[in-house]
């Protein structure tokens, strides 16, 4: 299953560096492959910062909704409090269940597959990297939908290296 990360807040690509090295962590849980950092506009309200985004490939036990519990730990472990929030604003850390194997799901509180999977230029270039095949369920392999995707314009992000 996919998981997509997103950030842009409190040192961006910090943070999704730092949620990578946690999902290794998670019980029963492998982190078998992660995308290159992407950097975006912001989708929705344009008066906040850019974002950083990456997807990570996972094998996991945890049924969705474990895993769901898990990740909005992790969030608050960034400093995220969601009651604080507007929707779509700002945030040091989002993840998102993209995908988990063919389930389609629709809880109150989990979407599968994630509901702006397929039309979100931050979440289909990083997943193409991974899994250019994957059909997501109800919407068809990731490589087509990534060419016909591109909003928001979206660019690979390279560290800045230091003198
Ligand atoms: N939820 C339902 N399905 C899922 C799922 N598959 N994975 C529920 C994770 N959560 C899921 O999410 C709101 C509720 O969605 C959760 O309580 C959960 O029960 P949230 O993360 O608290 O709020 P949100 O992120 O503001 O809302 P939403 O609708 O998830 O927005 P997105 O889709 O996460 O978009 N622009 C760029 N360039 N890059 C970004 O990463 N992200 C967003 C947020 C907006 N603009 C962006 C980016
Ligand atoms: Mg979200």
């Amino acid at each position: 299953m996919y998981i997509g990360l997103g950030s842009n807040l409190d040192g961006p690509s910090g943070q999704i560096q730092r949620a990578l090295m946690e999902l290794v962590v998670l019980p029963r849980t492998r982190l078998l492959a992660h995308s290159h950092l992407y950097k975006s506009r912001p989708l929705g309200p344009q008066n906040q910062p850019d974002y950083i985004n990456a997807v990570a490939m996972l094998a996991t036990g945890l049924a969705p909704l474990e895993l769901l519990h898990s990740l909005w730990k992790l969030e608050e472990g960034h400093g995220r409090w969601r009651m604080r929030e507007r929707r779509w604003g700002a945030r040091s850390l989002d993840l998102d269940i993209l995908v988990y194997g063919d389930i389609r799901l629709q809880l109150p509180e989990l979407t599968l597959p994630h509901p702006g999977v397929h039309l979100r230029s931050f979440v289909l270039y990083p997943l193409a990297e991974l899994a250019p095949a994957l059909v997501i369920p109800g919407h068809g392999p990731v490589q087509t939908l990534r060419d016909r995707c591109h909003t928001p314009p979206i660019e690979r992000y390279e560290e800045a290296v230091n003198e």
